[in-house]
């Protein structure tokens, strides 16, 4: 065991965090990815730049669902109704999508964006807030596919200490409450710890409220 799955064995995940590992077996995690890959063959992915400079994420993105999470030089990070590349709306939300975000948020209105991240294996995720969206009322409900991930949460300031999780494909990750504001990351990958993706890396899914009600 390395120290760091020691020390978030040790350490119980901050409140509003709810961690379901495995919560799709082999067959579920299967039909979702092929759900997903239905997604990008409607939306491909695209690689977003940072606000400002310009930089190119490591992380390639694509979305499903009402609005997407895009991001350019000119315009920075926002949501739009359609696909940078190619102007077509969204593909809809699979419904083994939806119906995660119901067994896991029910007291929540249904998602509008379904964030597909792209990590192949030297891919990163700096440690960020999710604050583009009005909304922080709703969860953020995660599910990952392919290569393991050291994920990292720290708290709402970005100098409070984080604790680690590898998250392992078909796991699924709930942050509502005061973790909705958390910092976050993705630090690495470990390839070749999956075989469900051929081509290798991961994916991660994100489900977000973005409008007010
Ligand atoms: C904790 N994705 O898309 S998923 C993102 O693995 C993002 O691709 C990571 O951070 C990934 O913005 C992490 C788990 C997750 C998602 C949203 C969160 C953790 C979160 C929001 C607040 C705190
Ligand atoms: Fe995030």
């Amino acid at each position: 065991m390395a120290p760091a799955d020691i020390a978030a064995a040790a350490a119980p995940l901050p409140e509003g965090v709810r961690y379901l590992p495995l919560h799709y077996d082999a067959a579920a995690q299967a039909r979702l990815l092929a759900a997903v890959r239905a997604v990008i063959a409607g939306a491909p992915l695209f690689t977003p730049h940072m606000p400002g400079s310009g930089r190119p994420f490591s992380v390639r993105m694509t979305n499903c669902g009402a609005l997407g999470w895009v991001s350019d030089r000119a315009g920075g990070y926002r949501y739009e109704p359609a696909h940078p590349a190619t102007g077509l709306p969204w593909p809809p939300l699979p419904a083994m999508l939806a119906e995660l975000w119901a067994a896991v948020a029910p007291e929540a209105p249904p998602p509008q964006a379904c964030l597909v991240n792209y990590y192949a294996t030297h891919a990163r995720m700096g440690l960020h807030v999710d604050r583009d969206e009005e909304d922080f009322a709703a969860p953020i409900v995660s599910v990952s596919l392919g290569d393991d991930a050291r994920f990292l949460l720290g708290g709402t300031a970005r100098s409070d200490p984080a604790v680690s999780l590898r998250l392992r494909s078909g796991d699924v990750l709930v942050m509502g409450g005061p973790a909705r504001l958390a910092y976050h990351g993705v630090a690495r990958l470990y390839a070749g710890t999956s075989t469900i993706l051929p081509e290798g890396g991961r994916i991660n899914l994100t489900m977000r409220r973005v409008r007010r009600a």
